[in-house]
């Protein structure tokens, strides 16, 4: 267990609005795969190119939508983990708290939060991949392991449906973009979970925030590039670093 400064607790109990940031290591203890870990990571097993791409999904679509029936199946098995509930405990604690995240699961949904602001867009939700209708997700198939299976069609356009989520070369959500960037401006203090801080402009939030004036706080088990950056970097897993931080900050030990 790391070291929790007392001026980290104080940092956070002068804080009228928060800014929390979450990429997948959040989600990485209730089972849901980090992207670039090197053994474990889904990059270390499937190639981006082929899987996360526009391209990648008007080459093979029946690769690309069996991958994500996958990738839904494992999201729909998973449960919060104490990070999720820690970070729905510090909603409750600070003045104001916007969560960002990367993730395209709903755990921090399922822990309680009404108003996640999704970058990377939803696992669960479908669209049609030239009109952009909307498709409705409750009859999709879910897969134990990867494998090809040819993706429903639109109502509208006859064309394949794709994953409701953004892949690398796609604009990000406006509105979400929007509003992620405009709390960056406006909050006193950013904290970071579980992200490699490698895919922009997301890694931009906390370097926005700070060249606004914001204090830097993340909780990462690994090194990375806000390191140099940031106030306390917290090394260790979040599901124990970030509920010993809310027990200290409720005053509980
Ligand atoms: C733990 C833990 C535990 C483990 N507790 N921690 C500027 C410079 C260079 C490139 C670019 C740039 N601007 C844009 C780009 C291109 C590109 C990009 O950033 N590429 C870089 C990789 C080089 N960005 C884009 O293409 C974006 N679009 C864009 O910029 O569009 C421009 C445009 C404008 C207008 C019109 C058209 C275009 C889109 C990015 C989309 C990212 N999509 C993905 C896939 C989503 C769908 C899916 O899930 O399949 O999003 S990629 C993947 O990476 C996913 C994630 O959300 C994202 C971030 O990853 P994250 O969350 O940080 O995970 P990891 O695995 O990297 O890190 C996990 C961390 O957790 C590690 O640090 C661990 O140590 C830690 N950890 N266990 C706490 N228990
Ligand atoms: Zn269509």
């Amino acid at each position: 267990m790391p070291l929790i400064e007392t001026s980290l607790i104080r940092a956070l109990q002068e804080a009228r609005h928060v800014v929390v940031l979450t990429g997948a290591g959040v989600s990485a203890e209730s089972g849901v795969p980090t992207f670039r870990e090197a053994q474990t990571g889904l990059w270390a097993r499937y190639d981006p190119d082929r899987l996360a791409t526009p391209a990648a999904f008007a080459d093979d679509p029946a690769l690309v939508w069996g991958w994500y029936a996958w990738r839904r199946k494992l999201v729909r098995q998973a449960m919060p983990n104490p990070a999720h509930v820690a970070i729905r405990r510090l909603a409750e604690l600070v003045p104001r708290l916007t969560l960002i995240t990367q993730n395209v699961d709903d755990l921090h949904e399922r822990a309680g939060h009404d108003s996640v602001i999704h970058l990377h867009g939803s696992l669960m939700d479908s669209r049609c991949s030239v009109c952009e209708a909307g498709h409705e997700a409750s009859a999709e198939v879910l897969l134990a392991e990867p494998g090809p299976v040819e993706p429903p069609r639109c109502r509208l356009c006859a064309a394949p449906v794709r994953p409701g989520v953004v892949w690398f070369g796609e604009a990000l959500p406006a509105q979400e973009l929007a509003q992620a960037f405009a709390a960056a401006q406006r909050c006193e203090l950013v904290l970071s979970v579980g992200t490699s801080g490698q895919v922009y402009p997301a890694a931009a939030i906390p370097l926005v925030a700070a060249r606004a004036g914001a204090r830097l706080v993340q909780i990462n088990p690994a090194p990375t590039p806000l390191d140099d950056l940031a106030e306390h970097s917290l090394r260790g897993a979040a599901g124990i670093v970030l509920p010993e931080l809310l027990d200290r900050l409720e005053g509980l030990n």
